[in-house]
């Protein structure tokens, strides 16, 4: 008899083709009554697949009785209750590492494209406005002072990428990194009032709520960038839609969103942002190696071995 699996969210195509082939699988996204299938299979399964976006709560690992692991797809857990796993000896595993590179990229590629503005120039050259008029100029990025918020794996691949531009670096975080050659702040606002970019790459979760609030902000000022591949939690985003509106920082580059998929309404009419739909980790190869994880995860698990990237 298969392993039954209860999985919220689709996959790519190809670890689909396996999750099915070697479980029996419980689609919870295509259910006309949620509730129904929880409570038809909720006796028999074993594992959850979920995701970063749409993850776990307390009502759903508490409806499945016989759960011995939460198989994550993505980095970041922080819609997956974690003490409830905790407290029913529930494993979690996520997708580390793999995405790493992907995430870091587009946090440079929001970054140069907001400062460069490079998607009015694509724009102007479109439009036919090239032969007409010149466009613009617009900011550098060598000699800026970036301060990234949480110097983790991805804030390093981040500030690995910023340093050969001439950007200088330093970083906020709970704790000092000794190994690491930045300058460290243990002050948000502080920190914010000596950078010209705000780059956050912290995770989300009730301990990150909303520390880039109206004062860092302030702090950060009119000739300030902000860019957020993280979580839009992490963010005031009404402080921060207004700062841009009025112009009290110079722009934005945004891949994720406190509700998404929807964005402030304000900020889609603004030139001073870069918006992207939660693609950080979007390419083939990233996804498909994070499938692959939350395979060998499950497999690990089922086959009796440790884990591969355990949480909890
Ligand atoms: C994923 C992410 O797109 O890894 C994360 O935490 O936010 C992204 O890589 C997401 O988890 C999948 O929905």
């Amino acid at each position: 008899m298969a392993v039954e699996i209860l999985q919220t969210t689709p996959l790519p195509p190809v670890i689909e083709e396996i999750l099915q082939r070697d479980y029996t699988v419980h689609r919870l996204w295509q259910a006309s009554d949620r509730n129904a299938l929880i409570r038809e299979a909720s006796g028999r399964v074993r594992g959850l697949v979920t995701s970063g976006s749409v993850g776990a709560d307390r009502a759903l690992i508490e409806a499945l009785p016989r759960l011995e692991i939460i198989s994550s797809f993505g980095v970041g857990y922080d819609p997956i209750d974690i003490a409830c796993a905790k407290e029913r000896k529930v494993i979690v595993t996520n997708t580390p590492d793999v995405l790493t590179d992907d995430v870091a990229d587009i946090a440079m590629v929001l970054l140069l494209s907001v400062m460069r503005r490079i998607p009015q120039g694509d724009q102007f050259v479109r439009q036919g406005q090239w032969p007409k008029a010149k466009f613009p100029l617009t900011e550098k990025l060598g000699g800026k002072v970036m301060g990234i918020v949480g110097l983790g794996r991805i804030g390093q691949a981040i500030a690995r990428r910023a340093e050969p531009f001439g950007v200088e670096i330093c970083y906020f975080g709970p704790r000092r990194k000794n190994d690491l050659p930045y300058r460290y702040y243990d002050n948000l606002t502080a920190m914010a009032k000596d950078v010209d970019i705000l780059m956050i790459a912290c995770p989300g979760g009730r301990e990150t709520e909303g520390i880039v609030n109206a004062e860092v902000i302030a702090a950060l000022g009119d000739k300030g960038y902000v860019v957020n591949i993280a979580r839009g939690s992490v963010v005031e985003e009404p402080a921060l839609v207004k700062a841009l509106v009025e112009g009290k920082i110079a722009g934005a580059g945004l891949d994720v969103f406190a509700d998404e998929p929807h964005v402030p309404e304000a900020l889609l009419s603004l030139e001073n942002v870069v918006l992207t739909p939660h693609v950080g980790s979007g390419t083939h190869q990233t996804r498909r190696a994070m499938g692959e994880l939350v395979l060998q995860n499950l497999a690990a698990h089922f086959g009796g071995r440790p884990v591969l990237t355990r949480v909890v």
